[in-house]
């Protein structure tokens, strides 16, 4: 199963390290056939290269773009060396064969995301580069692919090892490395497609990633833990600029991405809010006049689960709101931007984490979520449903007062970022009782309430909260009896996406209590 390795094709991008092992090669009588631009780095070097250009005897044309696509070098990578008729075919039209491929790729990864412009992103997709790469995987048998800088150690040494042949089992594990590599690159082009059209679907992106981050550990201290970016332009937790604070969390991240996710529904232009999350669920969302109030506003929903949690903001920090979140203990800060004043109360705060992101996210934008199940990926498009965008029908004898209905698309609009089964009490633009997570719909409404009534014991208040308020639900009522336990708590109104088989008995129970009652006709569950 060894093969001698007597002419060697070498084309990079990446020129790291292509000098040494070119010249380790020569230094083992492998002859060295090469691409422009390598063959001139070589050459400068001293080495002996044959130009492609030369071996094909047709001139690399059009920019680069054909230099490599010629039978005489596909002939040599694909020839399988001991078929009578391929030896024919190779005698008749002089074909010589090529033992060893050294190639990386025009380097589009690199250019796409360091900010390069439509022609020039298009220009970097290589096409001889994965079509040679390709060809010589599958002519494993004969030809050794190289596709990777770190590998050049390994291959040296193993052609050391066998007298200047390549054993089968290393030019396998090549040839998996490279359609691996080959894969991948198609991947970043088919998502940066996806990505400039806006108009993708889960089909056109595989699922991948840049490491950016090793945590500590992950979900709990004994799993291990890594951060990986998909390249989607979207402010957020991946795209951040960490101000101060030690690193992360694989919590922390998990956190304030719901946070950012949940306050980026509120459009900076029209109002400040602030979110305060905790094991991924909301304790207290708020819209204000400015950012310090809409804290206070959030902060009152739960006072006691806001501790150690993670803030998020759809406006700008300053000073005012950022002495108010530094009276207690939190996690982190997420916001589009923070005043030079804001950021030096925090930086008194060691252990405060304070992040960047430069904007708010657009809720409307198409993206992928994914999840793992044993052995699958799951993936389907974001929830960009807004509730602005739906048409919401009144279905009970009464209408929600303009108060009311304000504040049901306050409800929906976080109901959206709360686990289902969700239920959202809402008065004043703020959540006054969030249930999250419950396996039926009645105990979330019931949780929220009690959670309401906590809040108003805790502030000395002699009302819950949640008296005259509004109630949202991620999903509809499958029976009266969550209704009837919202309407218990206070509730006046409700929102919800309707479409029950009950929907006549849920409506007949609102009207007999006068409860406004709107339809949105799309459901929100998240889990
Ligand atoms: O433009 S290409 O798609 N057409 C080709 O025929 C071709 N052959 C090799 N790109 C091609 N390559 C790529 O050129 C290689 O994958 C490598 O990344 C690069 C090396 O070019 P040079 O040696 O001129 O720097």
């Amino acid at each position: 199963d060894l093969v001698p390795v007597r002419r060697a094709l070498i084309s990079v991008s990446d020129k790291s390290g292509i000098v040494d092992f070119a010249r380790a090669l020569s230094g083992k009588g492998v002859e060295l056939v090469s691409t422009g631009g390598t063959s001139a780095a070589l050459q400068r070097e001293g080495l002996a290269v044959r130009d492609v250009s030369e071996l094909t005897g047709f001139p690399e044309i059009m920019d680069g773009r054909v230099k490599t696509l010629h039978p005489l070098v596909h002939g040599g990578l694909l020839s399988i060396r001991d078929d009578a008729e391929h030896q024919d075919a190779m005698k008749q039209h002089n074909i010589q064969p090529i033992d060893l491929v050294v190639i990386n790729l025009y380097p589009f990864e690199e250019v796409r995301f360091g900010g390069g412009d439509y022609a020039s992103v298009v220009e970097n997709i290589d096409i001889g580069g994965p079509a040679m790469v390709r060809a010589s995987a599958k002519n494993h048998a004969y030809v050794a692919i190289v596709t990777d800088p770190a590998d050049y150690a390994r291959v040296l040494e193993a052609l050391e090892q066998n007298n200047g042949s390549l054993p089968y089992r290393l030019r396998q594990e090549l040839a998996a490395k490279a359609y691996a590599r080959t894969a991948a690159y198609d991947a970043a082009i088919s998502q940066w497609f996806a990505e400039t059209l806006n108009v993708e679907a889960p089909e056109w992106r595989a699922f991948g990633g840049k490491l950016a981050q090793v945590m500590r550990y992950g979900e709990n201290p004994h799993q291990q833990a890594g951060f990986y970016l998909t390249g989607e332009k979207r402010p957020g937790v991946a795209t951040a600029r960490q101000i101060q604070g030690k690193q992360l969390s694989y919590n922390n991240i998990n956190d304030t991405d719901a946070a950012f996710e949940l306050v980026s529904e509120f459009d900076p232009a029209r109002t400040a809010a602030v979110a305060i999350i905790k094991h991924a669920n909301p304790c207290g969302v708020a819209e204000g006049a400015s950012i310090a109030e809409a804290y206070r506003k959030a902060l009152a929903c739960d006072p006691v689960s806001a501790f150690g949690g993670i803030v998020a903001l759809n406006r700008t920090l300053e000073a005012d709101a950022a002495e108010e979140i530094s009276k207690i203990f939190t996690e982190v800060i997420i916001a589009p931007d923070a005043t030079e004043e804001a950021q030096a109360i925090i930086a008194q705060k060691k252990n405060l984490r304070l992040l960047l992101t430069g904007g708010v996210a657009d809720p409307r934008q198409a993206g992928l979520a994914a999840k793992t199940v044993a052995g699958g990926l799951l993936v389907q498009n974001r929830d960009n449903g807004v509730v602005d965008d739906l048409d919401l029908k009144v279905v009970t004898k009464r209408a929600p007062t303009e108060k009311e209905l304000a504040d049901l698309k306050f409800a929906f609009r976080v109901a959206k970022h709360v686990k289902s089964n969700a239920i959202v009490y809402t008065k004043d633009l703020a959540t006054v009782g969030v249930g999250a997570g419950q396996m039926s719909r009645v105990d979330s409404a019931r949780i929220a309430a009690r959670k309401a009534q906590d809040a108003a014991e805790a502030a000395g208040l002699a009302e819950p909260l949640t008296k005259g308020c509004v109630v949202a639900s991620d999903a509809f009522f499958p029976f009266a009896d969550g209704l009837l336990s919202a309407v218990e708590a206070g509730a006046t109104a409700v929102i919800q996406p309707g479409g029950s088989m009950r929907d006549d008995e849920v409506i007949k129970a609102a009207d007999e209590h006068g409860i406004a009652m709107v339809v949105t006709g799309m459901r929100h569950f998240r889990h």
